[in-house]
């Protein structure tokens, strides 16, 4: 089957076929974790919005089960849109999603489980309340989605948010309400902005100020920040900020835009959107599952029969300084590793490139750090306010410089016909060093109708110390992370050479300054356990 399906991938979820796109309700319920996703079940095109739902539990291999919500009813006639769930006190877990109505109106409608003791949850019960919430006043009936999971504040009244636009301005609404049923508008939406349009799939939850542990969603108080995320222009955006929870008042440290208009932080600087986090109480962790989306064409889509990935769910804390958000694979995809390969102090001079060997380059994770012994002759970047992205356009992998690029060439066809790159290079701005990460589509296949760009973000490390990376290479995608965590950058590729046992890994310099790989570590990946219940294995 890989052989016709070379693009399939062996350890990221996937159902059997058609389009998949939002995570939805992501959670830990009694042992098991639940992933719901936007899904079509006709086509391999976005339509027919249906609530997907699938089980694992170590959240590598999945069952896949009857789909939990069907667009049925008058209130979700045109499709059962994105949601959340919230685990209400007593350990119940609800669903709250958008219904696109019989008119094509975007309301909030509740489910819940048919059975608590079925682990499994396989099947559930919309409310006779619905909808709960209908698009009134000034809200566009087609800009009121994605309900957050909610939050039991001070008072004990539950919070939502809903993503939405008002008078041209990406906002998250507040809702509260005391029973789950009845939700009132506040005043003030926790935040708005005047330079994004709609938001959608708003997601807001506290971080630690000491450790990696996640939060459940209504920890307030003691050492926190708590992060607001939205999903416009193709990307999940987040902010760092003090909620205060018994007024309602969100005071952002940083937003979305810095002082010259940029937008800031992303979750990822490639491919991920709509995504969604939830607290696993097992390992007291936070996890972030997102969207992958295609590059390759609508009728490909249709052709291979399937369309859309969900990243490897990574754990997410804020890091030390309080300022930005570290992300990384859940250990639990380690598992599926063999066949180690290891380097050490291995130089690579000016315009080398080397293959490693020993792995399966098709489906690979690899830790590679990096060590530069001669910083101080990095160029200096010309630009007051430099945008990552153009810069890893203008220079892209084949480009030399004095430090850097230098990085892997993965997914990559013998005489390096096709590749993709993932690389660094090494500026100077003022006295300031400035790392610059890139991810280079431009060369990944001959293919001519696939969307080639690059991507790149900078990452907040100082360089003296090592640079690191890891790439979770599978197939068509690629996921990779700097600075332990710092940036994250993920692609989809469509190599026409570079295909299972055709495809090779390689570390590479074009910079004319000699850098050192201080450590390498590749495997082999297994392939994931992902089937429908009837065929479902005994969990390891
Ligand atoms: N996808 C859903 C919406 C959401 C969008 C519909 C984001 O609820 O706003 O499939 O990708």
């Amino acid at each position: 089957l890989q052989k016709q399906q070379p693009y399939r991938t062996a350890f990221h979820f996937q159902p059997p076929k058609n389009w998949m796109n939002d995570p939805n309700g992501p959670m830990y319920y009694k042992g098991v974790y639940h992933l719901f996703y936007q899904y079509n079940p006709y086509s391999a095109v976005w339509g027919n919005m249906t609530w997907a739902h699938s089980v694992s539990y170590n959240l590598v291999d999945w069952i896949h089960l009857e789909h939990a919500l069907n667009p049925t009813d008058p209130y979700d006639f045109n499709g059962c849109f994105s949601g959340s769930v919230t685990i209400l006190p007593e350990g119940n877990p609800v669903i709250l999603y958008t219904g696109n109505d019989y008119e094509s109106r975007q309301v909030q409608n509740l489910a819940m489980p048919k059975n608590l003791s079925d682990p499994f949850l396989r099947e559930w019960v919309k409310s006779d309340h619905n909808p709960l919430l209908s698009p009134i006043n000034e809200i566009k009936p087609d800009l009121f989605r994605d309900p957050t999971t909610a939050w039991l504040g001070p008072d004990k009244q539950w919070r939502l948010l809903i993503g939405s636009q008002i008078n041209g301005h990406g906002t998250a609404l507040l809702y509260r309400s005391e029973d789950f049923i009845n939700w009132t508008r506040a005043h003030s939406p926790l935040h708005f902005s005047n330079k994004t349009g709609m938001w959608e799939c708003p997601d807001f939850y506290p971080v630690s100020l000491s450790g990696t542990n996640g939060l459940d969603t209504s920890v307030q108080g003691g050492a926190i920040k708590h992060i607001l995320k939205a999903s416009f222009n193709d990307h999940d955006y987040y902010i760092v900020g003090t909620y205060d929870s018994k007024i309602d008042n969100f005071t952002v440290d940083t937003d979305f835009m810095d002082d010259n208009m940029k937008l800031r932080y992303r979750y990822d600087y490639g491919m991920f959107y709509a995504s969604k986090t939830f607290f696993d109480d097992a390992k007291k962790r936070r996890i972030l599952w997102g969207w992958v989306t295609e590059a390759d064409t609508k009728s490909d889509d249709i052709e291979k029969g399937w369309s859309g990935l969900q990243s490897i769910p990574r754990s997410v804390w804020l890091d030390k300084a309080g300022k930005q958000l570290l992300q990384w694979p859940i250990a639990e995809i380690e598992k599926l590793r063999s066949e180690e390969v290891n380097l050490q102090n291995k130089e690579i001079k000016e315009g080398n490139v080397f293959e490693i060997t020993g792995i399966t380059a098709s489906q690979a994770d690899i830790e590679v750090s990096f060590q530069l012994p001669n910083l101080h002759v990095a160029e200096q970047l010309n630009s007051d306010i430099p945008d990552p992205q153009l810069l890893c356009n203008e220079n892209n992998a084949s480009t030399g410089g004095v430090l850097g690029p230098f990085g892997l060439l993965v997914l990559a066809s013998k005489n390096l016909t096709e590749y993709t790159a993932i690389y660094f290079r090494i500026y100077k701005s003022q006295e300031n060093y400035v790392v610059l990460m890139c991810s280079d589509q431009s060369r990944s296949s001959l293919a001519t109708d696939v969307n080639k760009s690059n991507f790149g973000a900078f990452v907040d490390i100082d360089p003296r110390q090592k640079i690191s990376l890891r790439s979770l290479i599978d197939h068509s995608i690629i996921e990779s992370f700097g600075g332990e965590g710092k940036v994250c950058i993920t692609a989809r590729v469509y190599p026409k050479l570079a295909i299972d046992e055709s495809s090779y890994l390689y570390a590479f310099n074009y910079g004319k300054q000699s850098v050192e790989i201080s450590n390498l570590s590749a495997w082999s990946m297994k392939t994931a356990q992902i089937f429908p219940f009837h065929q479902r294995r005994k969990p390891q």
